[in-house]
C-alpha cells in the first residue's frame, strides 16, 4: 500500500515551487484585482519558533485564500533587524552585530521556505541594511522639516542595565521591557517625534477601523492616547501674583473643591515652599526624594496609602472665594495637565482617600440620587437643601462619581452634571477664569537611543550653524564599522568614539562639526516598512507613490497582540504624516487586523527558564511541515492561545495521510462527468464549497478544517462501500479537498493534485463555485423544547417560517404531554432549528 511520507513530499515540491515562483507579484500586466496580506515581520533573534510558525500558518491561509478567489496577492516578508538583541549577542560573543543578524536571517529564511509560507521572495527587506535605513533617515529629515522631529532636554526613562533611554511604552510596571530591571529617570537631551500633534486624528480615525480591528486593540489605542476633555480653571494663590491653572474633567464639581494638590516634582511646589519655614522645606525635600524614586505606575496606584505635605499656602476658589489649603502629593503627576489639581473629595476617589487620611473637609455637590432625566424636583418653600436630613452618602468610603443633580453649588443648583459642566465652564470663561480644555495621556515619541545597532540620526551639530540636516544627496549616513568601538552600554552612544566618522565638515559653513551620535528607536524602522515592500530596490525614493496607490493600505495585517499599542500607533502616525506630505492617499495603514494568540506549553509561555520550549524544527522533523501548519489552524479560533500539550500534530498527520490516500485511490480520469456521481457525497462537497469562503473570511479556520475532515470521511465511505473509487463524486471530492488543503497543508495538497492528474501548482487553482442545485437540503432537524428540555425532534423543510414551525411543534404528542395543563408564558422560535415553550410557574 501507499505510504504518506511528509519528508519526501517536501523534498519533491519545494524545488518545483522555487522554479515556478507562483507568489511573485512583479507582472505589471497582471489584471487581477489586488490584495495586500502582511504578516508582522520578525526579529532575527534566532531560528523561527513556534510563535512564528503559528503566525505564518494563519497569515498564509489568508494569502492563499485570496489567490484562490482570483486576486493578485502581495504577501511579502522581511526582517526587523536593528535593536538590542543583536547588540547584546554581539557583546557577549565578541561578534559584529551584522554577522549575528545576517546569520540568523539566513537561518530564518531557510526555515520559512521549508515551512512553505507563500511569500514573494523577490521583495524581501532587512531594516539594518543601508538601502533600507537610508529612507529612515530621509523620513527623519522630512519630519524635521515639518517641525515633527525636535530635540529637547527632558527627564527620560533610563534603564541602568541596558544603559539606554526607553520610551514610556517600553517601561512595564516600572521595569525595562527587555531586561526587567527597575527604570530610573535621567535628564538628557533627546530626539522626539511630535506624535502628540496627531493625537486627535489618531483617536478619531480609529472609527474607520471599527469592525475590522479587534475591539480590544481599538480600546487599547484609545486608552493609550487617553484623550479627555474638561476645563482649565485659574485659581489665585495668596501671596503670589500669578494665578495657578489646574485641569479638571469635572468643572461641575468646582463648588466641592476643598483643597488643592500640586505635584511635588512640579516647579510650582518648590516655588511655593521656598517662602515657607526651614522645617517645611526640609519635610518637603525629603518627601520629594521619596517620590522621585517611584515610577509613575507606583505613584498612581490607587490601593496604597496616600502621602503628602501641607505647603502652608492657600488658593482661592474662583467662584466662591473660599480659601483652599495647598498640598503636595505624589498622586498628582508633574507632566500631566498643569501638574496641579483642585481636589474634590466627595466625587473623586483619590481625593477622598487623601481627605480621609489628612482630615480635610468633604462637600457633596452632585446628588447622585436625584434622577437626571425629567423635571427638577421641587424643594419645599422655605427649606434650604442643606437643611434636609440626609444620610452620609460617603459612609462606605466610596466617592460619588456617577451622574446626578447639583447641590451646594449656588446658582448652579438643580442642573444635571453634564449641563453643569457646560454652564460652569461658560461662567468661568465669561469672567476670564477658565476655558474648555482637552488633555492627552500620549507623550511625544522619544526616538533617540545611545546604542550602536540602529539607524544613525542624520544631523550634524555645528558650533556656528547649530543643528544642520545632512543633505539628502549624502544619505545614507552609514554606520561605521565596529572595529575599535566599545559597544558596551555606558550612557553615551558608542558612535561618539568613532573619530573618523563623528568628525565632519559642516554642510553649511564647511567648519569642523560633529555628527549626532544617537541612533533611532527600531520602532521607526517598522513604522513604514509595509510601504517599502512595494518598492524594494528602488534607490531613488522610499517608496513609489504609484505603487502605494496600487497596493496599499494593507488589506489584512496579521500579528501578535504584543504589538497592539506601540507598533500600530507609530505606523498609524507615520501614515498620517505621509498623507500630509501628499505621498499616500489613505490615512490608516492596515485596513484589517488579526491578532493571533500565543503558543503555550502546559499552560505557560515557552521560555528557557521554565525549560518548556518546544522547538519548531523538532516538530517539523517529527510530524512534517503540513501537520504542524494544519495543527495551528485547527487548534481553535486564531485569537485564542494554543497549548501545544493539548493539540495533536500526530493526529493532523494522520488526517493528512487519509486525505492523500483518497486522492491516490481515485481511478477515474479528469474528464469524468461529475453529475453522474453519488448525490449524497456531491451534496457534502458542494455544501463545503459554499460554506468555506465565509468561514475563512471570518477567520474560522478550525471549522473549515473540521468540515474538510467530514468531507474526507464521506469520500472514503463511498470509495470503500459505495460505488467505489471510480465514482465521479469521489474525484470531485478529492479535487476539492486538494484545493482546500492548499490553504493549510500545501505540500500534501500539491502531491494530491499531481495524483489526480494535474500539473503544479494547486496554489493557483481557483476556488470552484458551489452548484446551487446541490445545496438545497430536503429537510433539517428542528429541536422542540419545553422549559429548555428537549422533548421532540421534527424533520422540517429548511425554509420553514416561524408560524408553521410553531404549529408543527404544538402538534407534537411528546410536547403536548410535556406541557400538560401548564400555561404557556412565551414561545421562542428560531426557524428552522429550534422551538422552546416556556411555561408559567
Ligand atoms: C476635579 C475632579 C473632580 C476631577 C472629580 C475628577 C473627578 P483624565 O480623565 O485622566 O484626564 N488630574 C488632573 N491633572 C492631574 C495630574 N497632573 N495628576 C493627577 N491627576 C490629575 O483625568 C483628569 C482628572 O484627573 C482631573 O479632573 C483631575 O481631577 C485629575 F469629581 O478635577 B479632576
Ligand atoms: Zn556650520
Amino acid at each position: 500500500t501507499l505510504k504518506y511520507d511528509p519528508a519526501s513530499i517536501q523534498a519533491k515540491w519545494l524545488p518545483v515551487w522555487e522554479e515556478l515562483r507562483p507568489f511573485a507579484t512583479d507582472d505589471p500586466a497582471d489584471k487581477r484585482p489586488r490584495k495586500y496580506v502582511l504578516d508582522m515581520f520578525p526579529y532575527p533573534s534566532g531560528d523561527l519558533h513556534m510563535g512564528h510558525a503559528e503566525a505564518y500558518a494563519l497569515g498564509d491561509v489568508i494569502a492563499r485564500y485570496w489567490r484562490q478567489q482570483g486576486f493578485n496577492v502581495l504577501h511579502p516578508i522581511g526582517w526587523d533587524a536593528f535593536g538590542l538583541p543583536a547588540e547584546g549577542a554581539a557583546i557577549k560573543r565578541g561578534l559584529d552585530p551584522r554577522t549575528w543578524t545576517y546569520d540568523n536571517i539566513e537561518q530564518q529564511k531557510a526555515s520559512m521556505r521549508r515551512y512553505a509560507a507563500s511569500f514573494d521572495w523577490d521583495r524581501t527587506l532587512v531594516t539594518a541594511s543601508p538601502d533600507y535605513y537610508k529612507w529612515n533617515q530621509w523620513l527623519f529629515l522630512k519630519l524635521h522639516e515639518r517641525g515633527l522631529a525636535y530635540r529637547k532636554a527632558s527627564l527620560v526613562n533610563w534603564c541602568p542595565f541596558d544603559q539606554t533611554v526607553l520610551a514610556n511604552e517600553q517601561v512595564i510596571d516600572g521595569r525595562c521591557e527587555r531586561c526587567d530591571n527597575l527604570v530610573v529617570k535621567k535628564d538628557l537631551t533627546q530626539w522626539f517625534f511630535g506624535i502628540t500633534k496627531y493625537a486627535d486624528r489618531l483617536v478619531d480615525d480609529l472609527n474607520q477601523l471599527e469592525g475590522t480591528w479587534p475591539s480590544k486593540v481599538l480600546t487599547m489605542q484609545r486608552n493609550w492616547i487617553g484623550r479627555s476633555s474638561g476645563a482649565d480653571v485659574s485659581f489665585a494663590i495668596e501671596g503670589r501674583d500669578e494665578p495657578v491653572s489646574i485641569y479638571t474633567t469635572r468643572p461641575d464639581t468646582l463648588y466641592g473643591a476643598t483643597f488643592m494638590v500640586v505635584a511635588p516634582d512640579a516647579p510650582l511646589a518648590a516655588e511655593l515652599v521656598a517662602e515657607g519655614s526651614e522645617e517645611l522645606t526640609e519635610r518637603f525635600e525629603s518627601y520629594l526624594a521619596e517620590v522621585t524614586a517611584q515610577s509613575d505606575i507606583e505613584r498612581l496606584a490607587t490601593d496604597k496609602e496616600k502621602t503628602g505635605v501641607f505647603l502652608e499656602r492657600y488658593a482661592v476658589n474662583p467662584l466662591t472665594g473660599e480659601r483652599l489649603p495647598i498640598w503636595a502629593a505624589d498622586y498628582v503627576l508633574a507632566d500631566y495637565g498643569h501638574g496641579a489639581i483642585m481636589a474634590v473629595p466627595a466625587h473623586d476617589q483619590r481625593d477622598l482617600d487623601f481627605a480621609r487620611r489628612f482630615d480635610l473637609p468633604v462637600r457633596v455637590v452632585v446628588d447622585v440620587n436625584q434622577p437626571v432625566t425629567g423635571m427638577i424636583p421641587v424643594i419645599p418653600e422655605g427649606v434650604e437643601l442643606e437643611d434636609l436630613p440626609e444620610l452620609d452618602p460617603l459612609a462606605d468610603g466610596k466617592a460619588l462619581t456617577g451622574p446626578g443633580r447639583l447641590i451646594n453649588s449656588g446658582p448652579f443648583n438643580g442642573l444635571s452634571k453634564n449641563n453643569a459642566i457646560t454652564k460652569i465652564t461658560e461662567a468661568l470663561r465669561a469672567s476670564g477664569l477658565g476655558a474648555p480644555a482637552k488633555n492627552y495621556r500620549l507623550r511625544d515619541w522619544l526616538i533617540s537611543r545611545q546604542r550602536y545597532w540602529g539607524t544613525p540620526i542624520p544631523i550634524i551639530h555645528c558650533p556656528s550653524c547649530g543643528e544642520v540636516p545632512v543633505p539628502e544627496d549624502q544619505l545614507p549616513v552609514e554606520l561605521p564599522p565596529t572595529e575599535g568601538l566599545d559597544l558596551q552600554p555606558k550612557g553615551t552612544s558608542p558612535l561618539g568614539a568613532a573619530e573618523d566618522w563623528i568628525n565632519v565638515d559642516c554642510p553649511t559653513c564647511g567648519g569642523p562639526a560633529k555628527r549626532d551620535s544617537d541612533t533611532m528607536d527600531t520602532f521607526v524602522d517598522s513604522s513604514w516598512y509595509f510601504l517599502r515592500f512595494l518598492s524594494v530596490g528602488d534607490d531613488t525614493q522610499a517608496f513609489d507613490p504609484k505603487q502605494a496607490e496600487k497596493w496599499a493600505p494593507v488589506d489584512q495585517y496579521i500579528g501578535g497582540v504584543t504589538h497592539a499599542i506601540l507598533h500600530l500607533l507609530y505606523a498609524r502616525f507615520m501614515t498620517k504624516v505621509l498623507f500630509d506630505m501628499g505621498l499616500v492617499s489613505f490615512t490608516e495603514p492596515f485596513s484589517a487586523l488579526l491578532n493571533q494568540g500565543m503558543v503555550l506549553m502546559e499552560g505557560s509561555a515557552m521560555s528557557k527558564s521554565r525549560g518548556n520550549i518546544v522547538r519548531l524544527s523538532d516538530q517539523l522533523d517529527e510530524h512534517g511541515v503540513d501537520a504542524v501548519r494544519l495543527t495551528m489552524a485547527f487548534a481553535g479560533p486564531p485569537e485564542d492561545d494554543i497549548d501545544w500539550a493539548d493539540v495533536s500534530p500526530a493526529g493532523s498527520a494522520k488526517f493528512l495521510a487519509r486525505a492523500w490516500r483518497v486522492a491516490h485511490d481515485v481511478t477515474s480520469a479528469p474528464d469524468v462527468v461529475w453529475k453522474n456521481g453519488d448525490v449524497k457525497l456531491r451534496r457534502i462537497t458542494h455544501r463545503f464549497l459554499a460554506d468555506a469562503p465565509g468561514l475563512v473570511e471570518s477567520f474560522k479556520f478550525n471549522v473549515v478544517v473540521a468540515r474538510l475532515m467530514e468531507l474526507v470521511n464521506a469520500t472514503r465511505k463511498v470509495i470503500d462501500s459505495g460505488a467505489g473509487p471510480a465514482d465521479p463524486a469521489v474525484r470531485e471530492a478529492a479535487e476539492v479537498t486538494a484545493v482546500a488543503l492548499n490553504l493549510f497543508a500545501p505540500y500534501t495538497a500539491e502531491d494530491m493534485w499531481e495524483a489526480l492528474g494535474y500539473e503544479p501548482t494547486v496554489a493557483l487553482v481557483q476556488w470552484r463555485k458551489a452548484d446551487r442545485t446541490l445545496l438545497r437540503e430536503e429537510s433539517v432537524t428542528a429541536v422542540v423544547q419545553v422549559d429548555g428540555k428537549v422533548r421532540d425532534r421534527l424533520d422540517v423543510p429548511p425554509n420553514i417560517d416561524d408560524t408553521s414551525l410553531e404549529a408543527a411543534a404544538r402538534a407534537s404528542a411528546a410536547v403536548v404531554k410535556a406541557i400538560g395543563d401548564k400555561e404557556i408564558a412565551t414561545v421562542v422560535v428560531r426557524s428552522p432549528k429550534l422551538v422552546n415553550f416556556v411555561t408559567k410557574r
